[in-house]
């Protein structure tokens, strides 16, 4: 992997976001989905369920219509040496040390760090949210990296983005009380006209800011939705201690060049 140029790393600090095509091989693809494929089928734990996410729309409990449909592989790092293998590769961390400004980068394990799926019966929506309002760090200045293991269109819910509204000095009043972007605010839906589709082929890699405003839709489609995600931050950016954010601790990844 190439290293990003100044201007990718520009766009990133202005846009909150950047798609890197084509970053997983063909190979590795093969072998992360396979191991997707296997463990949902085995229903290896640990699992989230639609019934667990609580997001509007998304089944009260497990017997309802959907409920017991896998929305998350948990613990992706733990759960498979491959996986593991694609979150500390180097052409992987070295953008990321690039865009988060350090030589010393943690994977983090108590966020993400799973297989998104959506299933072509049931899925939910996401609502619009910014990801750090969730999690407990010193600094806003954590970078995700979304590996589409399939491909992701509108149709297939895909991510939503609102370029930029990682740098917008965003009001708590602007949230509902589950910290969701309230969609009855006229200064609200003005940012998320603004919004455009990461609509992404298998192997590209969609890396976001911690404070960028997203959403994705409903799986419509009869093929299922996979990614392998993964959050990062330098080492300098602790979890606070006592936090959903401290619990496990994070991967030192080795020095980055
Ligand atoms: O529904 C989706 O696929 C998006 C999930 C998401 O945005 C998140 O977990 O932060």
């Amino acid at each position: 992997m190439r290293s990003l140029a100044a201007a990718e790393q520009q766009f990133f600090a202005a846009q909150g976001y950047l798609i890197v095509r084509q970053m997983a091989t063909s190979m590795q693809l093969q072998k992360l989905r396979d191991v997707a494929e296997r463990q949902l089928c085995e229903a290896r734990q640990p699992l989230e369920y639609e019934a667990d996410v609580a997001y509007p729309g998304a089944p009260a409990g497990r017997d309802e219509d959907g409920g017991a449909t896998i929305r998350r592989l948990l613990h992706a790092y733990q759960r498979h040496a491959d996986f593991a293998d694609w979150g500390r590769q180097s052409a992987l961390i070295r953008p990321i040390a690039q865009l988060l400004d350090t030589h010393d980068l943690r994977l983090v394990l108590n966020h993400h760090n799973c297989v998104m799926t959506k299933h072509p019966r049931f899925s939910s929506t996401t609502m619009w949210h910014q990801d750090f309002r969730y999690w407990r760090f010193e600094q806003n200045a954590l970078v995700t990296a979304w590996l589409a293991l399939t491909r992701e269109t509108a149709r297939k819910g895909c991510m939503r983005l609102i370029p930029g509204s990682h740098a917008v000095s965003l009001d708590q009043s602007r949230f509902d009380e589950a910290s969701f972007f309230r969609t009855d605010l006229p200064e609200n839906r003005a940012l998320m006209h603004q919004a455009l589709r990461a609509e992404l082929e298998p192997g590209d890699v969609l890396l976001f800011h911690s404070g960028l405003l997203h959403a994705a839709g409903r799986n419509q489609t009869e093929e299922r939705k996979l990614a392998l995600v993964y959050t990062y931050r330098s080492a300098s950016n602790s979890p606070l201690p006592g936090t959903r954010s401290s619990v496990i601790s994070d991967i030192a990844l080795s020095a980055v060049q």
